[in-house]
């Protein structure tokens, strides 16, 4: 079976997932886009060979030919597009984060529970990368106790232009948040943030200091520094009761040269995250195919905005902020 996908949205990402979609993914093919920005579309369109340009996206969502969509358009449209691809009973990639507000990431898991179908999965695409995925095997093998705290370092180049002193937290720290879910397999019960004084580089409440604290207790401090000028750098170390586990650099090489020892530093998280973007396509389409959901769910993006959420509180306020996701509903167990 080939899955056929409609990608909506143009940009940076839907582009990445378009030339993803186009050569490397197996048993799934790109036949149509849309974008508010038509030539763009059709830029990205005449990269993909023989792919349609749609002008507005619920044509596309309703369009015979597509069998599953990827939501990669501006966050505020994300909640709309994910209900409209539910409704449609199609599968969809949804960038993150799932929706800009809390009450919308609601709304998407209501209609998906009353279609009774997992159909959503959210970007989180760190979820498939290698290291993190090594980290998670190490702690659920239980070979070093219990963890203790996982420190996080998340700093960009230069903040994406969109980028506002919340959406560190909302559209940058989010992905710290899952990640740290993801790896300790449990919700966080508060949240602390502050702020360092302003680079000269950047007029906002930035870098920014989280500490989140788990259910269990477990303690996770989030560095987050959109335009740390020198490349795009994550770093994660997990503290455990007997040892540590810890994201080694990415490059597969070290130069020495000139008295000096180095190795390359990526510009942006799609060259830092290039196999985990591949390997979420490669796994979203097989789970289309074999009905069995991977990745964020719906779930999973709602409790990420809402601790985002109550960390933006945090920011706010100065303090610390109790969160409160509610219970997880029975169809999103496991
Ligand atoms: C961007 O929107 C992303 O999603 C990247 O993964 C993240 O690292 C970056 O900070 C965000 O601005």
């Amino acid at each position: 079976m080939t899955v056929q996908i409609g990608i909506i949205g143009c940009g940076v990402m839907g582009a990445d997932h378009c030339r993803l979609l186009h050569g490397e993914i197996f048993g799934a093919k790109l036949v149509a886009v849309q974008d508010s920005d038509r030539p763009r579309a059709a830029l990205v369109a005449a990269s993909a060979g023989d792919v349609r340009i749609h002008d507005f996206a619920h044509d596309l969502i309703a369009d015979r030919d597509i069998d599953a969509v990827v939501i990669a358009s501006p966050d505020h449209t994300h909640a709309a597009l994910a209900t409209a691809c539910v409704e449609a009973g199609k599968p969809v990639l949804c960038e993150k984060p799932l929706a800009a507000t809390i009450e919308e990431c609601q709304a998407v898991m209501t209609m998906e529970m009353t279609g009774g179908r997992r159909l959503v999965q959210v970007g989180y695409m760190r979820r498939f990368d290698p290291g993190y995925r090594a980290m998670k095997r190490s702690l659920d093998d239980q070979q070093f106790g219990r963890p203790l705290f996982l420190h996080c370092v998340h700093r960009n180049a230069v903040a994406p232009h969109y980028i506002t002193s919340d959406l560190v937290i909302a559209n940058s720290s989010v992905h710290e948040i899952d990640i740290a879910r993801f790896l300790l397999d449990e919700e966080f019960a508060a949240v602390t943030v502050i702020s360092a004084r302003s680079s000269r580089h950047a007029a906002m409440r930035q870098p920014q200091f989280i500490v989140l604290e788990s259910a269990s207790g477990v303690i996770v401090t989030v560095e987050a520094f959109l335009d740390a000028q020198y490349g795009y750098d994550v770093q994660a170390e997990l503290v455990c009761e007997d040892g540590t586990v810890s994201l080694a650099p990415n490059p597969p090489v070290s130069r020495r040269h000139a008295h000096r020892e180095g190795f390359e530093i990526d510009g942006d998280w799609r060259a830092r995250f290039a196999d985990a973007y591949r390997d979420q396509l490669k796994e979203w389409v097989a789970s289309i195919e074999d009905g069995r959901p991977v990745g964020s769910s719906a779930w999973d993006g709602y409790a990420a905005s809402a601790t985002a959420a109550a960390a933006l509180e945090a920011l706010a306020a100065g303090g610390k902020t109790a969160t409160n996701l509610g219970e997880r509903p029975a169809f999103y167990a496991g």
